[in-house]
């Protein structure tokens, strides 16, 4: 069985304390490596490589850091099938998936950001004949970067990049559900140059270890993404010491489609965003919402199509769903489907666990509950949907803001100006319009509400992971 170590200093070592957890095979249900329980000791000696790095990581030139992060990019590539069979296994999602989306967005994020840090500069205001303001940028020192389990190296790198780049030193921790490919980022980013000190990674429980990063007084800033019941944590933990913090929470996102949609689109693009990655993406569209007139054609094409998804082996290329994180996240899914009933609500296609080893569920299409019961408010982030009726343009407004979140929206529709009425007045931090899923990494991504605080993406982040301080000149 494979035994997995921290990344700090430049070299891989043991945990100081000694303490594993098992990480299980979601596709098979099996123990298959164990990983470092971290705690507070291996933190000092993470803080102190990361403070010993700082001074020529900060200040080194911007375009040599961009070489570092462009060889880091070109050697995920080099290593796409290795990471992505190591992402999959350790996630449950397919291989083709891993391969095709998650690894090479990993190394998009380090590229973009090798790129964005020499575009970057600061802002200068000239007050003819009177003053001069510039405001210069700096790094922060040491940051804390914490990443979930649903798109485990995707996410990772999306905070990691940019902190980087800025000339920051990171101390960061990826899922304990699923910590292979950070792990394997450690060598990586050695062979790619980045000098000891400036990653670390560490590996363990989100309330030991994880905790443990928030509340030290060398981080001086936390990008955090994960559930929004952490994220209340994380945020309060955070605040006590003024610390920047950047919150990338749950969703539970509306997916609106209007009758003068192009139908086949919508049906086809709606079945995606409903259980790409097993429904475990933040951005999924788990509320369905059909205007009247088209409500029962696309029902009829929707559930036709969810009929033709297999559930199987993540090694298998014919799978379009593997298997779901772990078991106590498929009973999380469960309880939800089985809420739906006692809700109301009618099963069109799936609802169960399927019966082998792993943790397998049927992509579920739920209709008929109350636009306010438990089920289309909460975020399950799984294989489940619901289909819901709406009246008119007011009323999808209505219900799609009837939730705590604000991440994501999808709006279909071929009436133009009516897609900018209807984005402009749904709550969501991000909105796509005949679209899923399409990212530009210059926009700005996060939520509104409950979804989160901050943003990510372009220079966004840039600016989130350093310090401005204006200099005025009197002329
Ligand atoms: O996430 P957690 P969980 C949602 C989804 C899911 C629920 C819970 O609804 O069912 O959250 O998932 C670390 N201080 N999303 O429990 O706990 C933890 O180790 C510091 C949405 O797996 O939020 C991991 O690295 N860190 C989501 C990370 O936080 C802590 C993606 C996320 O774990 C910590 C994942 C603490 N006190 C789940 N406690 C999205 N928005 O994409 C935990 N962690």
């Amino acid at each position: 069985m494979q035994k997995i170590q921290n990344f700090i200093n430049g070299e891989y070592i043991d945990p100081i304390k000694g303490n594993y957890i098992d990480n299980v095979d979601p596709g098979t249900g099996k123990v298959f490596a164990s990983i470092p329980n971290s705690t507070q000791e291996d933190l000092e000696k993470a803080v102190s490589a990361s403070q010993c790095a700082f001074p020529e990581w900060s200040s080194m030139a911007a375009d040599k850091r961009s070489r570092i992060l462009h060889k880091l990019a070109d050697l995920i590539e080099d290593n796409l099938e290795e990471l992505a069979r190591m992402e999959s296994r350790d996630n449950g999602k397919p291989f083709w998936l891993a391969k095709a989306v998650d690894i090479p967005r990993a190394s998009a994020n380090f590229r973009f950001y090798a790129s964005a840090i020499v575009n970057f500069s600061s802002e200068a205001q000239v007050s003819e004949g009177f003053m001069v303001n510039y405001t210069r940028r700096a790094p922060l020192g040491t940051v804390g970067c914490i990443s979930p389990w649903n798109l485990p190296l995707y996410l990772f790198s999306w905070k990691i990049a940019p902190a980087l780049a800025m000339g920051n030193c990171v101390i960061a921790k990826p899922s304990e559900l699923t910590p292979m490919t950070a792990y394997m980022l450690g060598e990586l980013s050695k062979e790619a140059g980045m000098p000891a000190g400036v990653l670390n990674i560490l590996h363990g429980e989100g309330k030991g270890i994880g905790q443990a990063i928030v509340e030290h007084t060398a981080t001086k800033a936390i990008s955090f993404t994960g559930g929004t019941a952490t994220g209340k944590i994380v945020g309060a933990t955070a605040s006590q010491q003024f610390k920047k913090v950047s919150l990338e929470l749950g969703g539970k996102n509306p997916n609106i489609v209007f009758s003068d949609c192009d139908l086949e689109e919508a049906v086809k693009t709606s079945v995606k965003s409903s259980f790409t990655n097993q429904g475990e993406i933040c951005l999924c569209g788990s509320r369905i919402l059909i205007e009247d007139a088209i409500y029962d054609e696309f029902k009829e094409k929707f559930v036709k199509e969810c009929q033709k998804l297999v559930v199987g082996d993540p090694s298998d290329d014919n799978s379009n769903l593997g298997a779901l994180v772990s078991e106590s996240h498929l009973q999380k899914v469960d309880s939800y489907v089985k809420l739906a009933i006692e809700e109301g609500g009618r099963i069109l296609h799936g609802g169960n666990r399927i019966e082998k080893d792993g943790f397998y569920y049927e992509p579920t299409v739920i209709e008929g509950l109350d636009e306010n019961c438990r089920t289309n408010l909460e975020e399950i982030f799984g294989p489940v949907v619901t289909l819901n009726r709406f009246k008119d343009e007011n009323e999808a407004i209505r219900i799609s803001n009837s939730t705590r979140y604000g991440l994501s929206c999808t709006i279909w529709t071929s009436d133009l100006k009516r897609a900018h009425r209807v984005s402009h007045a749904v709550q969501s931090g991000i909105i796509w319009v005949n679209c899923w899923l399409v990212r530009d990494l210059r926009t700005p991504f996060g939520g509104m509400k409950d979804s989160g605080i901050g943003r990510e993406g372009g220079n966004e982040a840039l600016r989130f992971f350093s310090e401005p301080q204006n200099v005025c000149i009197k002329l």
